[in-house]
């Protein structure tokens, strides 16, 4: 099929699709390609959004969301993580090792640590330097678009034509300690199924919960919409809500199909995908709603 392998992802992560291509390139599966791309912007200290270097919630605590959903519908995730980078690697690890979907918090810390994960201090001096700054005011006031960097999520399709996906994220910055968001539960942030395609998704995540967002693109796409008209739809759901305060926050899918093909959508402006697809790494700019 023209376009397979494939990779695509969330915002400006290049170095990330790279990664992924490379493992399937060498004949990895999509489960391994999205887990070793995800874990390049993990491992990036400068991403102050997802893993190492991720902004602190109000209290100065660095808490990480992640999921994982194979080409058997399988699924793991984490939440509110201290202290570990490579929260997408623990979420493959509670599928694969657990009878479990989702750990929290400091369950989820002694599982990682039990299975060999290092602790590491996650809060770098530029987050901390940050967090610092935000406290003098202390508004919250959820930032519409980090520009370039984000959640990241991302699906790939391996050269047998499966579908696999993850999302990884340290959440809003400044949340209420204690808050997750969108990236690890299953269906909202992520959701794949190997017969029609995945959706990951990016932005307030509580507006993506509610519409549970990736599972409706999906299910969109199965109804015969492309991924581009699935993601369309699956925006207008929250911008027609009786009194969406749709202008005051951002929310963009991107979504992949059984065939290779593609595509993305965004309430604002600056909403952008990587997609790695015969040969070409390239970032895309996303259309949006709000013109
Ligand atoms: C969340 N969707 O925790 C994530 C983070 C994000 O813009 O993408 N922020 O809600």
């Amino acid at each position: 099929l023209y376009g397979i392998p494939l990779v695509v992802a969330t915002w400006h992560v290049e170095n990330a699709t790279a990664k992924a291509m490379a493992v399937l390139h060498a004949g990895g599966s999509a489960l391994d390609a999205v887990e070793q791309g995800c874990r390049v912007e993990e491992a990036n200290a400068k991403g102050q959004t997802v893993g190492k270097g991720g902004l602190p919630d109000r209290d100065g605590n660095v808490t990480l969301d992640a999921s994982i959903m194979d080409k058997d519908g399988n699924c793991g995730s984490v939440v509110y993580l201290q202290n570990i980078t490579h929260a997408v690697s623990v979420a493959r690890k509670v599928m694969e090792d657990t009878p479990h979907v989702m750990l929290a918090g400091e369950g989820a810390k002694q599982f990682a640590l039990s299975k060999g994960f290092k602790p590491e201090n996650l809060l770098t001096e530029a987050s901390k330097i940050a967090w610092e700054q935000w406290k003098v005011k202390a508004q919250y006031k959820p930032i519409i678009n980090i520009e370039n960097h984000d959640t990241i999520g991302m699906l790939a399709i391996d050269k047998n034509g499966d579908i696999s996906g993850a999302c990884t994220t340290s959440g809003l910055a400044y949340k209420m300690g204690g808050r997750v968001g969108d990236s690890p539960i299953i269906g909202s942030g992520l959701f794949i199924d190997n017969d029609i395609g995945g959706c990951v998704a990016t932005g307030l995540g509580e507006e993506v919960v509610k519409t549970v967002g990736s599972f409706l693109v999906v299910e969109l796409m199965r109804q015969g919409k492309t991924p581009q008209q699935a993601c369309e739809e699956a925006i207008h759901r929250i911008v027609n809500k009786p009194n969406s305060n749709y202008k005051n926050f951002q929310v963009g899918y991107v979504a992949v199909n059984k065939k290779g093909e593609t595509g993305c959508y965004a309430i604002h402006q600056y909403f952008s995908i990587t997609k790695y697809q015969a040969d070409k790494n390239e970032q895309i700019q996303s259309e949006f709603y709000n013109r």
